[in-house]
């Protein structure tokens, strides 16, 4: 088996303590950081697809998540460039009752490393820490929001409707992101933009800000 193979297996069956050499091993095997990065998310996809057919349960998940975060600490100096802060401050978070932050912690890293400071609020984000946030920081151009369930779409949509009535609004820039979210959906609910993965997030964050 080569290394990205087990690198595969590994985070499908949450092997957190293995991830990293196996991922040392791809990565000197001569894979791109970005093929093993998909790797992973091709592997959570797996275990996303087993949970729906009841075959694994949430700690089974949960394990998994453990396994990949190993993998993307691994990946992060070779994924990763640029000079943090240069083009302003990016706040991101999950928003309320979403539990989810692989995906969230991906794109914050993408950000960073396309020049932004980021200040990351973490998950289970109250729409009003997103304003508190905006306004215990100088330099903010970018609030950007993650919404990993279909259940959370309704919170997304909370948290777009009330920093688009903050009077700071015209100053920044609002993306939203997350599996469940279409660029309809993010028209609907009034945001500036919206992206499908975390190295078109951090593209489109310095388009907004050029
Ligand atoms: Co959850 N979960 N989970 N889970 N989980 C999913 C999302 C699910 C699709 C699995 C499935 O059923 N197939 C399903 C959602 C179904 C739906 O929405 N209808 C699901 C469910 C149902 C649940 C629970 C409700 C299960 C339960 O308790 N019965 C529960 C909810 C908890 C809560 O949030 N309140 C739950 C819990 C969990 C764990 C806590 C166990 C764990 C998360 C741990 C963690 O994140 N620290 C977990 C996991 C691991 C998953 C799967 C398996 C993997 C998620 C992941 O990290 N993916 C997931 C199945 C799947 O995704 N295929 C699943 C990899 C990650 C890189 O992708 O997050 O999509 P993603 O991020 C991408 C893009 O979406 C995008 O860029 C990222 C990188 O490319 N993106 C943005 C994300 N944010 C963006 C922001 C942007 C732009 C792009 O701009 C701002």
């Amino acid at each position: 088996m080569s290394k990205i193979e087990e690198v595969y297996q590994l985070v499908s069956i949450g092997k957190a303590k293995l991830v990293p050499a196996a991922v040392q091993g791809a990565l000197d095997e001569g894979n791109e950081a970005t093929a093993i990065l998909n790797t992973m998310i091709d592997a959570m996809g797996e275990v996303g697809d087993k949970f729906k057919r009841n075959e694994i349960f949430v700690p089974e998940m949960l394990v998994a998540a453990r396994a990949m975060k190993k993998g993307v600490d691994v990946l992060k100096p070779h994924l990763t460039t640029g000079t943090a802060g240069a083009n302003g401050k990016v706040i991101i978070g999950t928003v309320a009752g979403d539990l989810h932050d692989i995906g969230k912690n991906l794109v914050a890293m993408m950000i960073e490393s396309a020049g932004f400071e980021v200040i990351d609020l973490g998950v289970d984000v109250p729409k009003e820490k997103f304003v508190e946030a905006y306004n215990a920081n100088e330099g903010v151009k970018i609030i950007a929001c993650s919404a990993l369930l279909t259940t959370t779409m309704p919170a997304l949509k909370d948290t777009v409707a009330y920093l688009n009535g903050q009077d700071f609004r015209g100053s920044i820039k609002v993306m939203v992101g997350g599996a469940p979210i279409t660029q309809g959906f993010a028209d609907e609910i009034g945001a500036d933009a919206y992206t499908t993965d975390a190295a078109s997030a951090a593209q489109k964050a310095k388009e907004l800000v050029a």
